[in-house]
């Protein structure tokens, strides 16, 4: 298996995460983001994942784009330990948290989207990260909100073993740090996430551990 990605992507942070859960080797191929104008744009790269972001997973003769996709695949391929639990219901909490961080939070703080507020209406450095601390509370909020009330969550999101919506949650809230967002409002998502930063598959991930950290 090779995953292109990238040290500092939290989308490519996801997929490092459940392939360490699961114990699974795999070759790290960095694609950097901004260099050059970004290898993510170059026609090679394109050749594997149309839309120029990552990750990609390659496996054998299958490109696969799409971090949830991607580990969803690995799921089906290596379901143990699983990242789903047990019950349609149950499921489909895990997979709604999960898709709140990454349909709902992720997609407007993306590195394009920032470029184009600075490119094409002029947002400063400062207003861009007040656009990206914006979407990030509000869905921030929402899971807190969710995670604190609802009989399901456990030391994890879900139960007492980390699952999908662990492995989206942990490395948003890195992102969260890394734009400085205060986090004294989450105190649920943060235990959730310190748990997880205990197991060597979640340390194992973090962005500064991998090769091409700056
Ligand atoms: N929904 C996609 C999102 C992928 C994505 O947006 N990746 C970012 C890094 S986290 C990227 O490649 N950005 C490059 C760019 O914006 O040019 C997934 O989950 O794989």
């Amino acid at each position: 298996l090779k995953l292109f990605g990238y040290w500092r992507s939290s989308a490519a942070y996801r997929v490092r995460i459940a392939l360490a859960l699961k114990g699974i080797a795999f070759e790290n191929i960095p694609v950097h983001l901004t260099r050059e104008g970004g290898e993510q744009h170059a026609a090679a790269y394109r050749a594997l994942n149309a839309q120029g972001l990552v990750p990609t997973l390659v496996d054998g003769e299958q490109a696969i784009t799409q971090s949830l996709a991607i580990i969803e695949y690995l799921e089906e391929t290596h379901p143990m330990p699983p990242l789903l639990p047990q019950g349609a219901a149950a499921r489909a909490r895990v997979r709604s948290l999960a898709l709140a961080v990454a349909c709902d939070i992720h997609p407007l703080n993306n590195l394009r989207v920032l470029q184009y507020l600075g490119g094409q209406f002029g947002a400063s450095d400062a207003a861009k990260g007040e656009w990206y601390r914006h979407w990030l509370a509000l869905g921030l909020a929402a899971l807190e909100t969710r995670l604190a009330r609802e009989s399901a969550t456990g030391a994890f999101c879900h139960g007492d073993m980390p699952t999908l919506a662990d492995v989206c949650l942990v490395p948003q809230l890195y992102n969260a740090r890394r734009y400085a967002l205060d986090l004294a409002p989450y105190p649920s998502l943060v235990a959730i996430e310190s748990r997880c930063l205990a197991l060597p598959a979640f340390a194992a991930a973090v962005p500064e551990k991998q090769p091409d950290a700056a």
